[in-house]
């Protein structure tokens, strides 16, 4: 079950008392693997897409090992964007599954069903899914009423979490009504896209994704703490 996988994923970050996710978006190895573990302290997560594996000259399930030492056991968050139909969705979540990836981000527009492949795939291998109500990227075509019916289907088959716009906060406190209290929200678009943790905090995020933020940053170190604190209580007591 999705609350399942909601329940260890929370319970992860509470022992590492982060709710900060790093996105190791970087074709340098040496870097990714210096940033994550000088902020491997302040961090719940990684978020990697699924190119980096073979850009690193890994197979995807070393890529996960030496994520997870560079870490400190971090979970790894695929980046994988699943968007396909029902059964073309069900096959990429197993084979991503299968590689020892620990959650995997999904769109919604596709419909439903198709999402359901990819939720029934996690939850038959303990696995959790992140659905993405809407986007960062200036433009985007997430119509008010796309993300309201995407945030529809995340409460109908209670997916562990969304993903939705640190940089928009109308459209993220909007998400957080329509989900309720117990999904999470993970929030790109912080930092190198516009948007403020703090404010993305309080339109109702629990958790911020960022990348070139810390990636870029002189002291990752520092930098990773600091938005980890700003960050802290962001995970309502339940
Ligand atoms: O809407 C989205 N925006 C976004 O930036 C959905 C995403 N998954 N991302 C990803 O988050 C993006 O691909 C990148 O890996 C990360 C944000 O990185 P940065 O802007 O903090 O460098």
């Amino acid at each position: 079950m999705q609350a399942e996988y909601r329940k260890v994923f929370l319970q992860n970050a509470m022992s590492r008392d982060s709710t900060l996710i790093l996105a190791v978006d970087t074709a340098d190895w040496k870097k990714a693997q210096r940033v994550l573990s000088e902020s491997a302290k302040n961090i719940a997560a990684v978020k990697v897409h699924p190119e980096y594996a073979d850009i690193w000259g890994f197979s995807h399930e070393n890529a996960i090992g030496a994520l997870k030492r560079a870490g400190d056991g971090v979970p790894v968050i695929l980046d994988a964007k699943i968007a396909d139909i029902e059964k073309s969705n069900a096959m990429k979540a197993e084979y991503y599954f299968t590689k020892g990836y620990d959650a995997i981000i999904c769109h919604g527009f596709q419909g439903e069903k198709a999402v359901e492949a990819v939720v029934s795939s996690a939850n038959k291998m303990g696995k959790g899914v992140f659905l993405l109500t809407a986007m960062t990227s200036p433009g985007h075509l997430f119509k008010k009423e796309v993300t309201e019916e995407i945030a529809q289907i995340a409460k109908k088959l209670d997916v562990a979490g969304v993903i939705a716009p640190g940089n928009q906060y109308d459209l993220l406190s909007m998400v957080r009504k329509l989900i309720g209290e117990d999904i999470l929200i993970l929030s790109p678009g912080i930092g190198a896209q516009g948007g403020d943790a703090g404010k993305a905090f309080r339109a109702g995020s629990n958790f911020a994704i960022v990348g070139r933020g810390i990636l870029d940053s002189a002291n990752p170190k520092e930098e990773s703490r600091k938005l980890r604190e700003i960050m802290r209580g962001s995970i309502p007591a339940r």
